[in-house]
């Protein structure tokens, strides 16, 4: 297996028009999750990928089942809930550059999740274990998984990849999010935070100083996102460089653009390209999203990749 991921995947209702969510009537019905949205991203490219999580035992639950194993992700770790539902959130495009989510995800199957549903094997085979800071905001139990998963993958060699992703409406309060997103960054070897995330745990700084901040946690590899600027990357075999972006003339829906940027690093790193390299597969993927409406939707099959990174993407007829 290349990269295992643990996390709640939701149904997204997305309105069919632009504009205040009080005013949508029709909408499209879509599957949204960080960590799925990376497994999808990778299976796209020919990688292996395994999705771990809980769905409820219903109608939405069935449906992103199919999808997701649909897409060539490994779903056998996936339980189910009788007793809970799958999570849903709609997405609002409010108005250009101010898109918002609204979740209905509290007490959701995947809150449910436990340590005790996690096989040792299911992580022992990974090259990468993969986690967001969205997982151990949805409850005690949810941590001690991710607790555990970190664990198994220290023990046998897993590298283990850490998207602060801070969700605050999830978590308690801001301090709490600080505190766990430190401890599962400094539990990390590959950690790639947005700009605004690292400000929430360092405070103002310059995009190097974040670098250094993480640095100073113990993580050995970083890649900083600066949107369209591209990222700013830094590890022990290659000095703070910037990985410049990817044109994109119209964003259509930011969402997942995080999860496509690690996915393309995670498929670049697993391809045998060095840090930068991948970076710019990251970049890349993370432009592509952008572009197309839905978390998943843009991500690249391996020629659009090519095509798009080539600079090659105008019409073909
Ligand atoms: O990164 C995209 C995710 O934020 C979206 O799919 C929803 O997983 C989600 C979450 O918990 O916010």
């Amino acid at each position: 297996m290349d990269v295992v991921t643990i996390g709640e995947t939701m149904t997204v209702f997305t309105p069919n028009e632009e504009g205040p969510l009080r005013h949508a009537r029709s909408f499209s019905m879509k599957f949204g999750g960080a960590e799925s949205n990376v497994a999808i991203g990778l299976s796209r490219l020919g990688h292996r990928s395994r999705w771990i999580s809980r769905l409820g035992e219903d109608e939405f639950g069935d449906a992103m089942h199919s999808f997701i194993r649909g897409e060539g992700v490994d779903v056998s770790y996936v339980t189910r809930d009788a007793n809970a539902p799958t999570g849903v959130f709609f997405k609002e495009f409010r108005r250009l550059n101010d898109t918002r989510v609204y979740y209905y995800r509290k007490d959701s199957a995947a809150s449910k999740m436990t340590a005790e549903l996690l096989p040792e094997h299911a992580i022992q085979d990974a090259v990468y274990l993969h986690i967001t800071g969205i997982t151990p905001a949805l409850g005690k139990s949810c941590q001690l998984l991710i607790d555990k998963a970190i664990r198994i993958a220290k023990e046998t060699g897993t590298k283990i990849v850490f998207d602060p992703n801070i969700r605050l409406k999830i978590w308690a309060d801001e301090n709490e999010a600080r505190h766990f997103i430190t401890k599962y960054a400094s539990e990390s070897d590959i950690v790639m935070p947005g700009v605004a995330e690292a400000e929430f745990l360092f405070g103002s700084n310059t995009p190097e100083q974040f670098i250094d901040h993480f640095h100073e946690l113990g993580v050995e590899t970083v890649l900083l996102k600066l949107g369209k600027e591209g990222s700013l990357i830094s590890s022990p075999s290659v000095p703070k460089t910037h990985v410049p972006g990817f044109f994109v003339d119209r964003v259509v829906d930011p969402i997942g653009a995080g999860d496509a940027f690690a996915s393309g690093v995670l498929s670049g790193l697993l391809d045998g390209l060095a840090l930068e390299e991948a970076a710019r597969r990251g970049n890349a993927m993370g432009a592509m999203v952008t572009m197309v409406n839905g978390d998943v939707e843009g991500l690249p099959i391996r020629d659009d990749l090519d095509l798009f990174m080539s600079g090659g993407a105008e019409d073909v007829t």
